[in-house]
């Protein structure tokens, strides 16, 4: 659990660019042995959300807000460690599963948190990051004869390049399984993916988790 204590403390760290202390901050949760995806949820993607919200309000500029996520990203690979011991330690089931962001999408943190989340469950998990074009994509898949497809869109004009991706994996891979998620579903969009055959959208990590817990 992260007390608001903790969390308020980390943001102020953060915002002032302080990557050391925030660092210091993660290793003392993981060696308390903070659960990973409550790490993942209650500090990094809260705090990217507020930082998004100050930002979106011109209370902080763009460049702290890339410094706020440079840091974030430096403090994911300080789980890995952890991530590949906690990993290691549970039944691997087997199943393969790529992730990407979808054409055009830049955020890619979300995507890496649901990467780590089937790494996690005993998946073999790879993650593609940023804007993978669809034709490089559909290559990667036939190279890797994935189980499942997750796919993350966060701004909503990249619908569009979402849904062309979700129709030329299943044009080309008829039976593979394919999820969705991202924060661009809450402007819409959940809607016209049930359409799609084999297609489900996941709105967070807790109900990724339920569907994939090893
Ligand atoms: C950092 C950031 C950037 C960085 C990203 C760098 C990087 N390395 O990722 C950069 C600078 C590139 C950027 C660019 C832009 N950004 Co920006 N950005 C953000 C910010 C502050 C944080 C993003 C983040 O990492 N969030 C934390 C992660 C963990 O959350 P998440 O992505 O939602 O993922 C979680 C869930 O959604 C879910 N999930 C995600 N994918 C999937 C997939 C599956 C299968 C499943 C099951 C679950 C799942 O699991 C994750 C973990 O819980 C957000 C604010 C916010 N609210 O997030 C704005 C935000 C997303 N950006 C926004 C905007 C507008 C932009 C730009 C258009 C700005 C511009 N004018 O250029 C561009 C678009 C670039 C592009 N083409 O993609 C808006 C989007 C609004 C909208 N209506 O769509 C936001 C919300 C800011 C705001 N408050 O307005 N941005």
């Amino acid at each position: 659990m992260i007390t608001e204590d903790v969390y308020q403390n980390y943001l102020a760290l953060l915002l002032n660019g302080n990557r050391r202390a925030c660092s210091r901050m993660v290793q003392q949760l993981l060696d308390r042995d903070i659960d990973i995806q409550t790490l993942y949820a209650d500090l990094f993607q809260k705090s990217l959300y507020e930082v998004g919200l100050l930002w979106e309000f011109n209370r902080i500029s763009v460049a702290k807000e890339h410094l706020v996520t440079a840091i974030t990203e430096g403090l994911l690979n300080l789980v890995y460690p952890r991530l590949f011991e906690k990993a290691g330690s549970c039944s691997r089931n087997g199943g393969k599963v790529i992730t990407s962001c979808a054409a055009n999408e830049f955020h890619q943190i979300g995507g890496k948190m649901v990467a780590d989340i089937f790494e996690l469950n005993g998946w073999d998990s790879q993650f593609l990051g940023a804007n993978t074009p669809v034709d490089h994509m559909l290559a990667h898949i036939q190279d890797e004869n994935p189980d499942l497809v997750s796919l993350s869109v966060s701004v909503y004009c990249n619908m569009p390049a979402l849904k062309d991706g979700v129709e030329a994996i299943r044009g080309n891979f008829h039976h593979l399984d394919i999820l969705v998620g991202g924060q661009a579903f809450n402007w819409g969009g959940a809607e016209i993916i049930k359409n799609y055959p084999g297609t489900t959208y996941v709105p967070s990590l807790d109900q990724l988790t339920s569907m994939i817990a090893a």
